[in-house]
C-alpha cells in the first residue's frame, strides 16, 4: 500500500459497470483485497474476494454511513447513465448523473475524504466544438443530457476544488473498448458489440455510419490513465475540471477492415440510428497535451494492437462458454 491508502480504504461506486469491474480488479491488485470496498446498485452474480456492498449513490445517508463505517479515504464514483440511454430518459439521467456527483463531493467536504475520482467524457463537446484534435479549452455546447450533465459536473468539480480544497481528479474518457464487461448504453458501444458479433456470427450491423470517426481507447489504457492521475502529486494536477485524454481515433469502416484482417469472412453493414446524431456532435480526435505535460500521460495501444487483443480474448470467452 502507498502512504495515502495506508489506513484508509478505497470506495468504488458503480463497481459492476464496464469501467468499475476492471478498475476494482486493478485497485485490489495494487492495494490488496482488504483495501477496497466495491459497491453498486446491483449485486454481483458471483462471489468476490473483496468486500462488496449494495449501495444506491442517490441515498446520501447510506453513502455517508459506508464512508464512515469502512474508513474510506478515496472514492471512485463511476455511477452514471450514459449518452444513448440518457436520451431515452433525460430526467433520470440528469438526476442520477448530478446527484451522484454532488453526494460524492459533499461527502468529500463533510467527511474529509483524501481524494475523489469522477469521470467526465468527450460528450462535453458539441456541434460548435472544433472536431479534429479538439483542444482542452474551446467552445463546448453538448447536445445530449449526458453531455450537459458531464459539463455541469466538471464545473462542480472545479468549484469544490477551489472553494473547499477538495482533491478531485477527472478524465474526459473517450469511448472505451473492453472484453470483460459489456458497455452500459453509450454511443460508442458499437466498437465493443462489433467484436462479439464478429466472433460469434461473422457479421455485424453498425448503428453508426461507416465514416464516423470518434475518439476511443482500449480499457487497459483507461485504467492506467486513471491510476496514473490518482497517483500524481497534487501540485501537478493543474486542471480540476477534467483532462482531455486521447487513445485511438477510428471509424466503423476502419475497425471492420481491421477485424477482417483477423476474420477474413467478416461482413459489416451500416444502418445509422438516433445515435448517429450524437456521434456527429462529438470530436473525431482529441488533443491531450495537457495530460501529457502535467502528469505524463501517453497511450499504449493503437488500432491494430487493440483489435488483436480484443479478438483473442473474445474468442477465449466464447470457447470457454461452449
Ligand atoms: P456502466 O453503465 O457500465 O456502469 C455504471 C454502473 O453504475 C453500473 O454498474 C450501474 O449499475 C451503476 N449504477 C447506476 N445507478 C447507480 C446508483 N444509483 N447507485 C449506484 N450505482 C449505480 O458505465 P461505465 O461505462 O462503466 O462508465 C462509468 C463512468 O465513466 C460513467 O461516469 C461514465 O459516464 C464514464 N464514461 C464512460 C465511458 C465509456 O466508454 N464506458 C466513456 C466516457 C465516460
Ligand atoms: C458514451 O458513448 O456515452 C460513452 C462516452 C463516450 O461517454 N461511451
Amino acid at each position: 500500500m502507498t502512504a495515502d491508502t495506508k489506513n484508509k480504504r478505497i470506495l468504488v461506486i458503480g463497481a459492476l459497470g464496464q469501467i468499475g469491474s476492471e478498475l476494482t480488479a486493478a485497485l485490489t491488485e495494487k492495494y490488496g483485497n482488504d483495501a477496497v470496498v466495491a459497491t453498486d446498485i446491483r449485486i454481483p452474480d458471483h462471489k468476490t474476494d473483496f468486500l462488496f456492498l449494495k449501495l444506491d449513490i442517490l441515498d446520501k445517508d447510506a453513502l455517508f454511513q459506508v464512508i464512515s463505517q469502512y474508513r474510506i479515504g478515496t472514492v471512485y464514483n463511476l455511477a452514471a447513465i450514459l449518452s444513448a440511454k440518457g436520451e431515452q430518459q433525460p430526467q433520470l439521467a440528469w438526476e442520477i448523473n448530478m446527484k451522484s456527483l454532488l453526494n460524492t463531493l459533499e461527502a468529500a467536504r463533510e467527511l474529509s475524504l483524501e481524494k475523489v475520482f469522477w469521470p467526465s467524457s468527450i460528450a462535453v463537446f458539441g456541434p460548435s466544438t472544433p472536431r479534429v484534435h479538439t483542444p482542452q479549452n474551446c467552445e463546448m455546447d453538448p447536445s445530449t443530457v449526458y453531455g450537459i450533465s458531464k459539463l455541469a459536473g466538471e464545473r462542480w468539480c472545479a468549484y469544490y476544488a477551489k472553494k473547499y480544497g477538495i482533491d478531485v481528479r477527472s478524465l474526459r474518457y473517450p469511448g472505451l473498448i473492453s472484453y470483460k464487461t459489456l458497455p452500459g448504453g453509450g454511443t460508442t458501444d458499437y466498437a465493443v458489440e462489433i467484436f462479439h458479433e464478429a466472433v460469434k456470427k461473422g457479421r455485424y450491423t453498425s448503428f453508426l455510419r461507416e465514416d464516423t470517426a470518434l475518439p476511443m481507447m482500449y480499457m487497459p489504457d483507461a485504467i492506467r490513465a486513471t491510476l496514473s492521475i490518482m497517483d500524481a502529486p497534487g501540485e501537478s494536477i493543474k486542471i480540476r475540471s477534467s483532462y482531455n485524454l486521447a487513445g485511438i481515433s477510428f471509424t466503423p469502416g476502419m475497425l471492420s477492415a481491421e477485424i477482417a484482417s483477423h476474420i477474413p469472412s467478416f461482413q459489416c453493414d451500416f444502418q445509422p440510428d438516433f445515435r448517429q446524431e450524437i456521434a456527429d456532435s462529438w470530436p473525431q480526435s482529441i488533443d491531450d497535451s495537457e495530460a501529457t505535460k502535467d502528469w505524463g500521460w501517453k497511450p499504449g495501444f493503437d488500432l491494430s494492437g487493440m483489435t488483436r487483443e480484443m479478438i483473442m480474448h473474445i474468442r477465449e470467452y466464447y470457447t470457454e462458454k461452449v
